[in-house]
């Protein structure tokens, strides 16, 4: 049986929209796993943490087989992939990937809290996550059309210039164009099982 998942993808290091096409392509090249949709690019002010460069955000809504840790276990891999060094809470990486939402699973479990537990609060998740599904619900929280009208969305802008796709060889930018991007490999849409 498969269900839906919202992940939450974050960058500010390095070839930043070349990294997150990246994590799409290896979301969708999970076992059992397709990425049904990709938000538009925002970029964004950090919020916490030390002083650090801005973020590009994006949000995917994946079907997936895979149990909660384990689909936790792969993204967390995929992080690794691309070179992310874990050195200080809320610093700077290559690639954050949270999940916002398994299905309508509630957890209190610190290894995986869901739905993450700072999501209600963070316009550069909600925003982006609004555009590709308006009439979203956070579980145990409501509407994200209402949770989005109470946050503050200044330092959230969105970057129409900046294109991600769920099932491409790459997307062709001037920021996915720069030396240390990286072709992401071509992946293949799989039709989505019932
Ligand atoms: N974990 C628990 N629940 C989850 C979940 N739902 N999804 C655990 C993913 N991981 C979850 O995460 C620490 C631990 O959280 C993991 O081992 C996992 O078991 P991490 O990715 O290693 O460390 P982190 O990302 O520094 O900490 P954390 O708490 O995940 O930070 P956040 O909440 O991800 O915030 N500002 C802007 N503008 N844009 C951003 O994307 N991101 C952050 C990171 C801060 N500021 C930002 C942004
Ligand atoms: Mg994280």
């Amino acid at each position: 049986m498969r269900h839906r998942v919202v992940l939450a993808v974050g960058s500010n290091l390095g070839d930043r929209l070349g990294t997150l096409q990246g994590c799409v392509q290896a979301i969708g090249g999970l076992p059992d796993t397709d990425v049904l949709a990709t938000s538009p690019v925002y970029e964004t002010a950090p919020v916490g943490g030390p002083a650090q460069p801005d973020y590009l955000n994006a949000v995917l809504i994946a079907a997936t087989g895979l149990r909660p840790l384990d689909l936790l276990a792969a993204t967390q891999r995929i992080e690794a992939e691309s070179g992310r060094v874990r050195a200080e809470r809320f610093g700077p990486r290559t690639l954050d990937i949270d999940i916002i939402s398994f299905a309508e699973e509630v957890s209190d479990d610190p290894v995986l809290t869901l739905p993450h537990p700072r999501a209600h609060k963070r316009a550069f998740v909600l925003a982006p996550w609004h555009d590709i599904d308006p009439g979203a619900i956070l579980p145990g929280r409501g509407p994200v059309a209402g949770l989005l009208a109470g946050l503050d969305r200044g330092g959230v802008r969105r970057r129409p210039d900046l294109v991600l796709g769920a099932a491409t060889s790459g997307a062709q930018t001037p920021e996915a164009r720069t030396p240390e991007a990286r072709t992401p490999k071509a992946q293949t849409p799989k039709a989505e099982t019932p």
